[in-house]
C-alpha cells in the first residue's frame, strides 16, 4: 500500500509523487483493487462489507458520497469505488480519544496534513480547547452546550453568530439548524453550496424560476445527446459513468468539454459486469471530447448559439421557433448580442477553433432531446452565472426543456447539499419561507439577508468576537485564502464544530473552541426509547428518500447531530415555541414540522417510507416558469472582456491560470490517500499539471520542484511551496493542482459575480524554482 499508515512519518512534505501513464479504462480491476484496499484500511472489514450491501437500498442508508440519483428500477445493488471509500472512511474502528489529545498539542497537530488528521479515526468525546496548555481537553456534554448557549446569548446581536452547514447533513438536522438560527435571530446560514453550485442556483432561478435541475434519472435513458461541461464523473460521480455508458451503448451522442484529458470521460469498465471484467473489456464514454481553456465555456456556448443562428438565418430548421414563442421571452436581445459577438473573440476566449465549436453546434442541433450536465468547471469562475445562463439559452433555442430526455442537470456535490437548501439553509431566504416559518411558530423571523461563506470570513476578519458554529464540514480548509481565513477564525470568541472526524478547522481555534463528535450516516441512530431513527436526503434529481444507518456506533455514547442541536436549542431558546425534546425523541416529529413549512412535503412521513421515496416536482419540468415574466428568460449577458487565461497571457513574469480540483483519493477536504490513479499520480498530492509548452517556455523541467505564487496586490503574500511539475494534457496557459492544499493562493475577493463562489478554477499564479529537496 503506497499511502503511509498512521504510524509512519506523516507530513505530505516527505512525499515524492511518482508519475506514470495510466492506460486502462476508468473503473475495472483497478477500482475493485482499490475497494479491497480501503476495506482493509478501515479495520472494520466485516461490518463494512455488510454495510456496502445496504448502500442506496430502500432499507439501508444513502451513500455519503455524491448526489447522483438512484435508479428506480434496475440494479438492486449499486455501489462504486468512491462510494466504498466514503463508507469505509466513516465506519472505521479507529477512534480519537482523550489520550490522543493529551499526547498532541494543537500547535503540533497543525503541522499534520489533512490525511493524517482524519485518518486518526472517529471523534468520540466532546473536547474543549485550553489555550494555556494548548491541548484539547475532555468536557461534559452539558458544559459544552451551556458554553455555546451562553456565548450566543452574550453577543451584542444575533448577527454576530455564524451557522455553517456542509451538504452531507440530512434534511432533519438542516431543518432544526436553520430553525434554531432564525428563532435566535439571524439568517447567517452560509453553507458549502456557496463554494459549490451557487452559480447554478442563481442562474437557473433567474432564467427558469427554480434553482434546481430539471431532469430525472430516467431522462438519461431517453436523451439523444448528453453534453458534459466541467465535470470529472470518473472520480466525483462514478455512478454517473454507468448512466453515461448505458447511453453510449444505445448510441446516444456524448460530448465532453474539459481542459484536461479525464480518463473517466473516455473509457469505463463496469466492475459490476462480470463478463466484461473477465475479458478486460470497456466501453467508450464520450463520442466527442473538446478541450477548451479554463473559463472558456461561455464562449464555447455562445459560439454554438452563433452557429445555430447562422444556420437558422440560412433557412435551416435548427431552432425550435414554436417553443421559443410559447415559452420564452427576450430572444431578440439575446440574438443581437450573439450576432455582434465576433468569432475571433469567441475563439480566443474559448481556446477552441471556430470549426470545433461549429462541430459541437451540429451535434447539438442534430439531437431531438439533449441534456446538459455541468459541475465545478463551470460554477467556480468569476463569470459562472452568465455561463450557466448561456447553457440555459442554448437549451431554450432548441426546446430542450420539459420533454423526456432533455433539460438541465447541474450535478450536485455533497449527497444532501440540495436537500439542505430545500430545508431553508440559505443566507438569502425567500419571503415565502420566512412567512411560512412565522405562521407556524408565531414568532417574527429575521428579514435581513445573512452572510454567505466568503462574507462570513470577511465579517470574522473585520470584527472581533464572533461565534462560529459548523454543522459538519471543514469550513476553514474548504474556503479560499487559507491564511486570511485562519487569521479571521482565530479572532472569534467561540468556534464549535459538530464533526465525525478530526480536521484542520478544529485546530484554528477562537478564544474558546469545541469539538462536538456525532454519529455518522452509516450508524444506527436510536432514540432514548430505543427506536431506530430515520433521516432523509434529496439527490441531484430532486428525489427525496430515507436513510437509516445499520452499523453499531463506533462509541455507545455518541449523540446524533439532532441530539446536539436540540440540546443547544433548549438552552438557547427554551421550549415554549418548539418542543425540541419531541423532535429529538422521534424524527417523524421534525418531518411533521417540515411538512407544515416547506412546500412539496405533504404526507412526508408516509411517502418517504416508500421504496426510493418521492420526487419533488420541478416546475421547469412541466414548462411552468415562476420567473418575473412567467416564461423562461433568455439572457443577453456580454462575454467577459477577458477571462483569466487571456489576462495571464498578456502579463509579464510567466503567469498562468490555475484550476484547483479533486484527486481520485479524496472527498473534498477529506483525503483518503495520496494516489490519483486515472491521472497517473502515486504517493503524493503536491503536483502541478502543466502543458509541456509552458514547462519549456518557463524554463522548467518535468519532475522539478516549484513553488506556486499567487496574487499579492493587497499586500498579502500568497504562496504554497514544493510542487512537482507534471507534464499533462492541459491547454497552454492552464495549470491544474489539487485542492485544498492550493487554497492559500485564492484571494478572498476573487469570487463569482452574483454567486460569490470562490473562483477556484481560475487563479492567477506564477512559478518559482523550489528549494525543496526530497
Ligand atoms: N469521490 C469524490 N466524489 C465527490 C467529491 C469528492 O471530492 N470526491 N466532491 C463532491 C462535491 S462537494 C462536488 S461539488 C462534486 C465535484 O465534482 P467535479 O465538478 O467533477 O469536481 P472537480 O474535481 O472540481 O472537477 C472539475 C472538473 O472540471 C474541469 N474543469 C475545470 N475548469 C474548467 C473549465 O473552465 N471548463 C471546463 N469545461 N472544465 C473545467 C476539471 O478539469 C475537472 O475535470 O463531486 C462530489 N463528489
Ligand atoms: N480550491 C477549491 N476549494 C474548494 C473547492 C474546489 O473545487 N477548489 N470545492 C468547494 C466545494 S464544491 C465544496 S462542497 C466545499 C466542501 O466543504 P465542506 O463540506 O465544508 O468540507 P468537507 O471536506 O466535505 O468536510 C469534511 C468534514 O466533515 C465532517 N463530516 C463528515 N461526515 C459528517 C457527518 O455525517 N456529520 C457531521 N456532523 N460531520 C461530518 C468530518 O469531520 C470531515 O472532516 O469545498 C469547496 N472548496
Ligand atoms: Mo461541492
Amino acid at each position: 500500500m503506497s499511502s503511509p499508515n498512521s504510524d509512519a512519518p506523516k507530513s505530505s512534505k516527505v512525499h515524492d509523487p511518482k508519475v506514470f501513464e495510466y492506460h486502462n479504462p476508468a473503473g475495472g480491476w483497478g477500482a475493485l483493487k482499490a475497494v479491497g484496499k480501503h476495506l482493509l484500511h478501515s479495520r472494520s472489514v466485516a461490518t463494512n462489507a455488510r454495510a456496502l450491501f445496504k448502500l442506496n437500498q430502500p432499507d439501508g442508508f444513502d451513500c455519503p458520497g455524491c448526489a447522483w440519483g438512484d435508479p428506480e428500477h434496475g440494479s438492486s445493488f449499486e455501489f462504486c469505488e468512491n462510494g466504498v471509500k466514503a463508507v469505509t472512511w466513516e465506519s472505521t474502528s479507529k477512534r480519537v480519544t482523550r489520550d490522543f489529545f493529551a499526547k498532541h498539542t494543537v500547535s503540533e497537530l497543525k503541522t499534520w496534513d489533512d490525511y493524517r488528521l482524519e485518518d486518526q479515526g472517529r471523534l468520540v468525546e466532546p473536547m474543549r480547547y485550553n489555550a494555556e496548555t494548548d491541548h484539547y481537553e475532555p468536557v461534559a456534554w452539558d458544559a459544552a452546550l451551556d458554553l455555546m448557549a451562553a456565548e450566543l446569548k452574550a453577543l451584542p446581536t444575533p448577527n454576530d453568530a455564524i451557522f455553517y452547514t456542509s451538504g452531507k447533513v440530512g434534511n432533519e438536522s438542516a431543518y432544526v439548524f436553520q430553525l434554531l438560527a432564525r428563532l435566535y435571530g439571524t439568517n447567517n446560514l452560509p453553507d458549502c453550496s456557496n463554494m459549490c453550485h451557487e452559480a447554478s442556483g442563481v442562474a437557473l432561478g433567474a432564467a427558469l424560476g427554480t434553482g434546481k435541475g430539471s431532469v430525472r434519472l430516467e431522462d438519461f435513458e431517453q436523451a439523444e445527446a448528453i453534453f458534459v461541461f466541467g465535470q470529472n464523473p470518473g472520480t466525483n460521480h462514478p455512478r454517473m459513468l454507468g448512466t453515461l455508458r448505458e447511453a453510449a451503448e444505445r448510441g446516444a451522442t456524448i460530448v465532453s468539454f474539459n481542459p484536461l484529458r479525464e480518463r473517466g470521460l473516455e473509457k469505463f469498465a463496469n466492475p459490476q459486469k462480470p463478463l466484461e471484467m473477465l475479458h478486460n473489456g470497456s466501453h467508450a464514454i464520450s463520442t466527442h471530447y473538446f478541450r477548451p481553456k479554463l473559463g472558456g465555456d461561455m464562449a464555447v456556448l455562445r459560439g454554438m448559439a452563433k452557429a445555430l443562428f447562422e444556420r437558422d438565418g440560412a433557412g435551416e430548421p435548427v431552432l425550435d421557433h414554436q417553443f421559443i414563442a410559447e415559452h420564452t421571452v427576450e430572444l431578440d436581445a439575446y440574438r443581437r448580442e450573439v450576432e455582434t459577438t465576433e468569432w475571433e473573440t469567441i475563439e480566443a476566449q474559448a481556446g477552441l477553433s471556430r470549426a470545433e465549436i461549429k462541430q459541437a453546434a451540429i451535434l447539438y442541433a442534430r439531437s431531438n432531446a439533449t441534456i446538459i450536465c455541468w459541475a465545478m468547471g463551470i460554477t467556480q469562475h468569476v463569470h459562472s452565472v452568465p455561463t450557466v445562463r448561456e447553457i440555459v439559452n442554448l437549451l431554450l433555442l432548441c426546446g430542450n426543456l420539459g420533454k423526456p430526455g432533455a433539460g438541465t442537470s447541474p450535478v450536485r456535490g455533497h449527497s444532501n447539499v440540495q436537500g439542505d437548501r430545500t430545508m431553508g439553509i440559505f443566507e438569502k431566504p425567500s419571503d415565502e419561507l420566512l412567512d411560512a416559518l412565522e405562521s407556524r411558530y408565531q414568532r417574527p423571523m429575521p428579514r435581513a439577508f445573512g452572510v454567505d461563506s466568503v462574507a462570513a470570513v470577511q465579517a470574522m476578519r473585520d470584527q472581533l468576537g464572533k461565534v462560529f458554529i459548523g454543522l459538519a464540514g471543514n469550513f476553514t480548509r474548504a474556503i479560499s485564502d487559507s491564511r486570511v481565513t485562519e487569521a479571521a477564525m482565530g479572532q472569534c470568541r467561540l468556534t464549535a464544530f459538530i464533526s465525525t472526524k478530526l480536521n484542520r478547522s478544529h485546530l484554528v481555534t477562537g478564544k474558546y473552541a469545541l469539538i462536538l463528535p456525532c454519529l455518522g450516516r452509516t450508524e444506527v441512530d436510536r432514540s432514548a426509547a430505543g427506536k431506530p431513527q430515520l433521516i432523509t436526503v434529496e439527490d441531484s434529481m430532486s428525489m427525496v428518500h430515507g436513510s437509516a444507518g445499520i452499523n453499531r456506533p463506533v462509541d455507545s455514547t455518541l449523540p446524533s447531530e439532532i441530539t446536539i442541536l436540540t440540546g443547544l436549542a433548549e438552552r438557547l431558546l427554551g421550549s415554549d415555541v418548539v418542543d425540541w425534546a419531541a423532535m429529538r425523541d422521534d424524527y417523524d416529529v421534525i418531518r411533521d414540522h417540515i411538512e407544515a413549512v416547506i412546500p412539496g412535503f405533504d404526507n412526508f412521513n408516509e411517502r418517504v417510507r416508500k421504496p426510493r421515496g418521492f420526487w419533488l416536482m420541478n416546475p421547469a419540468f412541466e414548462l411552468r416558469f415562476p420567473t418575473q415574466s412567467g416564461k423562461a428568460e433568455f439572457s443577453d449577458d456580454r462575454l467577459p472582456e477577458q477571462v483569466m487565461h487571456q489576462q495571464m497571457t498578456g502579463r509579464e513574469g510567466g503567469w498562468l491560470t490555475l484550476q484547483t480540483m479533486r484527486s481520485h483519493d479524496q472527498y473534498n477536504t477529506t483525503i483518503y490517500g495520496y494516489n490519483d490513479r486515472y491521472r497517473g499520480i502515486e504517493n503524493g498530492r503536491q503536483v502541478i499539471f502543466l502543458n509541456t509548452k509552458d514547462i519549456d517556455r518557463l524554463g522548467f523541467k518535468a519532475g522539478q520542484w516549484v513553488d506556486l505564487i499567487g496574487e499579492s496586490g493587497d499586500g498579502i503574500t500568497r504562496r504554497v511551496d514544493g510542487f512537482k511539475v507534471v507534464a499533462y494534457a492541459t491547454p497552454e496557459g492552464c495549470a491544474a493542482a489539487y485542492y485544498p492544499e492550493t487554497n492559500p493562493l485564492i484571494p478572498l475577493d476573487h469570487k463569482g459575480d452574483q454567486s460569490h463562489t470562490p473562483a477556484s478554477k481560475s487563479i492567477a499564479i506564477r512559478l518559482e524554482a523550489s528549494a525543496r529537496i526530497v
